[in-house]
Parts: structure tokens; C-alpha cells; sequence
């Protein structure tokens, strides 16, 4: 795979213009090469033409050095886009931006998180624990900031988030650490089933050389299995997990992070000195205290680093407090999987769910709704949700997130118990109401802030 600085003056397709073709195409231009794009969306066509760059010809591959494809084109589920190909026909190398960046910076160390859940709250987690110890960093990828918008200073570590669409675009990619969190069903309508989605997320691994470190939360049974496939075959496994500490080079007991890495065992209590709430989330964490550990951290450049760290927007995410009313944004948790993850974190929950459903229902969070008081519902799924829940506890079905966030707020304070929380855990998708996520956990946050103003005004002379 040629890097950049090969392609000066050769002709090189970027399939699928959004986020990270648009870093792609500028990093091409900037390297001397002639990017021509292709997307099937004119107003992304339009888009490449407003910035000066070359629009592609239907199917028309003729003197393409490399086809940059984007992660979100189908690679081979349900069917392959069309121009992947032509291009697989016609022997043109195919790659994702990713890649490139790798084979165009050397110098970076590269540290690849992937999984099924926690890969952007690990990724973030790392950058900043990095930072905090002093060590140059930076952090993109799946998260959002495309590879090409980094600008890492030579030789610096670059904490990459990587999703199996990233990873089946890679062929080479030699990570210096590669962090596997867990593993559940996901995407298998781009891959094609679930063995062929665990295939393209242990590419992680496969691609490594034999400096590459493997850290594995051994949480799960197939990532336990993963482990002892890899340890079996003389890779260098770090196990972690979040559960416990047993046989795990960094675990959990009690609160309490046990770090195994040095020249002897140390514990590290937890409790009440980090932000990040949530059994998952002490997964994440053993994860990244662990990679941060073998890339040169100390322990208490990392405790201090644990201790300021906030957490992601829209994941349980808390908002405000008001009347001792804690507000709780994981407008992220899109199906219930996710949401079984914050109503686990609290208790005495006020819980507004709703949106687009998934397939499959809402009788896999019974096991967990013990702390909900009240159920507000929003949504097409907000009648499905009533019926599910109906006899666990109250259930109130809403016409829009202000008033379900206003019923909530009113039932929480009158419920009297400690420590009341407001808790947007959908377990929907948001596209009946809202244009994405985030759009409705902004609109939670606003509608959290307008509660909280009156009194505000209130209180002003
Ligand atoms: N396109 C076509 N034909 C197709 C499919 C797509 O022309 O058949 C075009 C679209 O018209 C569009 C472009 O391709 O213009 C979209 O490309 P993209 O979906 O890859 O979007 P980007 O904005 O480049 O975002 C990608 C990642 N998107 C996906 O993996 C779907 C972003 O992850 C990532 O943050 C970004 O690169 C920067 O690295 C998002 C995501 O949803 C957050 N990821 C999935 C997830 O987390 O579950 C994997």
C-alpha cells in the first residue's frame, strides 16, 4: 500500500465523502496527489466540487494508484458497492483512511481500541490519562475525529478508536497496543453474521508484528477465549477486567484497582475518587490504566489522571441537579443492551425511554429495572414500553421529551427518597424524534437547564 508521500501526482479515488473522505481528500491534495471522489450522494458530490476536488466518472477506475473507501460503504454485505468491485476486478488496492495514515506516519505509536461497547469512552479515557502523565498524545478515529485531522507531533502515541468497518480496511496495521474490551452481537447486517464481525475486529490482533502487545478484557467468554487462543500462540497477552482480579495482570476488587504490571502487586482504591459511574465503565478503565501503564505512565500520574476525567457527552453523562434531583444524559444507550448498563448504576431511577425500537423488544432489561420508580415513555416505542413494564412499576406514557422530563423531575422530588435521578436511557433509536443522539441529548440538556433557570431567576434580586 503506497503512503502518502507515493502518491504525489498519481490519481488516487476516495469512495464516500463525509467526515473522513473530506480529511482524506485534503490530506491527498496536500501530498501533491490528484484525489478524485466518488459518493452516491450528490449533495457530497457537490460538496467535493465547492473544495476544488475531482468528481469520478460512473465506474470509471482507469489510472487509480489506490481507492480510499470510507468505513460506511458495504464492503461485501448486503453486496459490495459497486466500485469496490471494479476496483478487487481490475486489481486496484483498496484501503481506509486509517491505514494511509499508518503507512504515511511511522514514527506514531499506534494503540487500537475496539469492541462492541466502551471504544470511545476507553479511547477518550487514554488520550487523557496519557496528557495528564505528560506524554505526547492524541486520539481520533471512530470517535469521531478522522485520522487525517490529527496532527502528531513526531513520535508521538496516537490512540486510535477502530470499528470493524475501520478494521476490515485494514491489511497491515501494526499497533504497538492493541486493547480488545468485550464482545457482543453487532453490524451483522454489514458483515454478514457474527463470525465474520468477531473476524474483522480480531484483524486488531492479526495484523500486529511481534512487538505488538495484545490487552484483552477477559470479561466475556469470547474474549477470554481470544486470550488464551493468542497467549497459546506465543503473542503477548495483557489480561485485564473489570469484574475481578483474578488471574489479570490489572482487575477490580471491592472498589479497589488492582495493578499487577510492576515489580509487585499494588492496589489502588477507586471509590468516590472517579466520575465514571457504572460496572462497565471500571472495564474501560482497567483497560486504559493498563495501556497507559505499558506505554511508560506511572500509577500516580494515573490515579491523578482517573480522578479528572469526566466522561464523554451522552453517556451517562450527569447534566445538573436540582431540589437534590441529579439529571442523567446516556442518550447513546440506543437499544437496551446499553441502557441495561445506566439503570444497573443507580438506584431509584425516574427513567425516560423511547424512540425508534429495535428488533427484539425491551424484555431483556426485567433483570434490571429494580431501581426504576417511574417510567415515562416517549416515541413510537413508547405504548410497547408501557406494556412491557407495566407491571414493575408505574408507567406514563408521554407526547414529547419536555414532558416527560417535567413528569419526571415532579415525581422524583415527590418520591422522597435520597438521591432521586432523572435518567435518559432511551434504549431507542432517537430518528423518530430527533435527528441523531446527540441532537436528543442536547435537548435533554436544554430542557434540564430551562428547569433550572426559574429557580435561578428566582432567586435574583
Ligand atoms: N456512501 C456512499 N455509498 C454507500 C455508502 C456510503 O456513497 O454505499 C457515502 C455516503 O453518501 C457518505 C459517506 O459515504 O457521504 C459516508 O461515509 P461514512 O459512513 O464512512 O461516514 P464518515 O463521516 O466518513 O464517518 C466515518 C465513520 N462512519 C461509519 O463508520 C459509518 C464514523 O463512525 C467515524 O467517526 C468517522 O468516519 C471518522 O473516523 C461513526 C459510526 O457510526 C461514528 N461508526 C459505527 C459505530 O460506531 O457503530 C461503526
Amino acid at each position: 500500500m503506497p503512503a502518502l508521500e507515493e502518491l504525489r501526482g498519481r490519481r488516487v479515488g476516495i469512495l464516500g465523502f463525509a467526515k473522513s473522505g473530506e480529511a482524506v481528500g485534503r490530506a491527498l491534495r496536500q501530498a501533491g496527489a490528484e484525489p478524485v471522489v466518488w459518493d452516491d450522494r450528490p449533495e457530497a458530490c457537490e460538496r467535493a466540487r465547492a473544495l476544488g476536488l475531482a468528481i469520478g466518472s460512473q465506474a470509471d477506475l482507469r489510472d487509480v494508484a489506490l481507492l480510499v473507501v470510507s468505513p460506511g460503504v458495504p464492503l461485501d454485505f448486503p453486496i459490495p458497492h459497486p466500485l469496490v468491485a471494479e476496483a478487487r476486478a481490475t486489481g486496484i488496492p483498496i484501503c481506509g483512511d486509517v491505514q494511509l495514515f499508518a503507512d504515511s506516519r511511522p514514527d506514531l505509536q499506534l494503540v487500537g481500541v475496539t469492541g462492541s461497547n466502551g471504544k470511545s469512552t476507553t479511547t477518550a479515557l487514554l488520550h487523557h490519562l496519557l496528557v495528564q502523565a505528560g506524554l505526547p498524545a492524541v486520539a481520533g478515529g471512530n470517535i469521531g475525529t478522522p485520522v487525517f485531522d490529527l496532527d502528531p507531533p513526531t513520535g508521538a502515541i496516537a490512540v486510535l478508536e477502530l470499528s470493524s468497518f475501520q478494521l476490515d480496511l485494514c491489511d497491515h496495521l501494526r499497533t504497538a497496543i492493541g486493547i480488545w474490551l468485550n464482545l457482543s452481537p453487532d453490524h451483522l447486517d454489514r458483515h454478514g453474521s457474527l463470525a465474520r464481525y468477531i473476524a474483522a475486529k480480531r484483524r486488531l490482533f492479526e495484523q500486529q508484528d511481534g512487538r505488538g502487545v495484545a490487552v484483552v478484557a477477559t470479561d466475556d467468554g469470547p474474549s477470554a477465549a481470544l486470550a488464551r487462543e493468542l497467549a497459546a500462540r506465543g503473542r503477548s497477552v495483557v489480561r485485564v477486567s473489570g469484574m475481578h482480579a483474578q488471574d489479570v495482570a490489572v482487575g477490580m476488587v471491592e472498589g479497589r484497582l488492582v495493578d499487577r504490571l510492576g515489580a509487585s502487586e499494588r492496589q489502588y482504591p477507586l471509590e468516590g475518587r472517579i466520575r465514571l459511574r457504572g460496572a462497565h465503565n471500571r472495564q474501560n478503565i482497567a483497560a486504559a490504566f493498563a495501556a497507559a501503564r505499558l506505554l511508560g505512565a506511572t500509577p500516580e500520574s494515573l490515579l491523578a489522571g482517573l480522578a479528572t476525567f469526566t466522561g464523554l457527552p451522552h453517556r451517562m453523562e450527569e447534566v445538573g441537579r436540582i431540589a437534590g434531583v441529579m439529571f442523567v444524559n446516556d442518550s447513546k444507550a440506543t437499544n437496551p443492551d446499553a441502557a441495561a448498563r445506566s439503570l444497573s448504576a443507580f438506584r431509584s431511577i425516574y427513567w425516560i425511554a423511547g424512540g425508534r425500537p429495535k428488533p427484539g423488544g425491551f424484555e431483556s432489561l426485567k433483570p434490571v429495572v429494580g431501581g426504576v420508580r417511574h417510567g415515562f415513555f416517549i416515541g413510537e416505542a413508547a405504548m410497547e414500553l408501557a406494556r412491557t413494564f407495566a407491571s414493575d412499576f408505574p408507567v406514563s406514557c408521554c407526547d414529547s421529551l419536555a414532558e416527560a422530563v417535567d413528569r419526571a423531575f415532579c415525581a422524583a422530588r415527590a418520591g422522597g427518597e435520597p438521591e432521586p435521578v432523572v435518567l435518559l436511557a432511551p434504549a431507542c433509536a432517537s430518528f423518530d424524534q430527533f435527528r441523531n443522539f446527540e441532537h436528543r441529548g442536547e435537548c435533554f440538556r436544554t430542557l434540564v437547564g430551562q428547569l433550572l433557570r426559574p429557580r435561578a431567576e428566582g432567586r435574583a434580586p
